[in-house]
């Protein structure tokens, strides 16, 4: 059977306890839509709120630390996320990869505490503008996949692979819909030589700069099963328009 359509709400830095109206927005109109998954990562201070003033929609964090507990101030591991509410996390988006010089070694690891905690995951690939140009996009994005991917027992029930080009990310820029095409069949292709048929059912999101009026035309690519979506995620009025458009 083919999964529902995804799209989640990545928050990022933004967010105080006035953004729960938002979510609680999103959430009424989620009930709606029931041919639609949706999610919202919100930062971690609102995680726990969040959930608690949700009925049907996921709720997840935006990172995690590869260890359980321990002398690593500021971090936040995947149990606490888990105790706070989340369902799932999102591992190696570009701005932790590039900021904070994660690997994908280390997003694999992050990906497999996150598996154990009994979390799902989100894991982010992409490629920077200076790859695309030099023709490498696809060796680029396949070697974070491969690299990144958890080998967690039963990984692919609880993965989600998104694909968000380094150079699309809040730009307002997105690839043309051949490209997205062609990057998600070459996802596709790897996940299954990393897993076998089960990686047939992985969902492969499109990031980077979804808004209402390019949702629709990305979200019927073939192989994209659904968004993960930024800025357009912050207010209920435009993150639910992209959630319309996968309905
Ligand atoms: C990519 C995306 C959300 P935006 O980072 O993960 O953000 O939609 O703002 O480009």
């Amino acid at each position: 059977m083919a999964s529902l359509p995804y799209i989640v709400g990545n928050w990022k830095m933004n967010g105080t306890r006035a953004m729960l109206n938002e979510a609680r927005a999103i959430d009424r109109a989620a009930a709606r839509l029931p041919k639609v998954q949706v999610a919202v990562a919100p930062p971690a201070t609102l995680i726990y709120r969040t959930r608690d003033s949700v009925e049907l929609i996921g709720v997840g964090g935006q990172d995690c630390h590869v260890k359980e507990s321990g002398a690593f101030t500021g971090d936040i591991s995947a149990p606490m996320l888990k105790d706070a509410g989340a369902d799932f996390v999102i591992v190696g988006h570009s701005e932790r990869r590039t900021l904070h010089a994660e690997t994908s070694e280390i997003v694999k690891a992050k990906a497999e505490a996150a598996h154990s905690a009994g979390l799902a995951v989100i894991v982010c690939v992409g490629e920077t503008e200076a790859e695309r140009d030099a023709g490498s996009a696809e060796a680029v994005v396949g070697a974070q996949v491969e690299g990144s991917v958890p080998g967690t027992d039963g990984a692919v029930d609880r993965l989600t692979v998104a694909y968000e080009p380094v150079w699309a990310i809040g730009t307002g820029r997105v690839p043309s819909i051949d490209d997205v095409a062609a990057m998600h069949k070459a996802i596709r292709v790897k996940l299954v030589a990393i897993y076998g048929d089960a990686g047939a059912q992985v969902r492969i999101l499109y990031g980077g700069s979804v808004k209402a009026d390019n949702a629709a035309e990305l979200l019927a690519v073939p192989e994209v099963g659904g968004a993960l979506v930024g800025g357009a995620s912050l207010a209920a009025e435009s993150f639910l328009a992209i959630v319309g458009a996968a309905a």
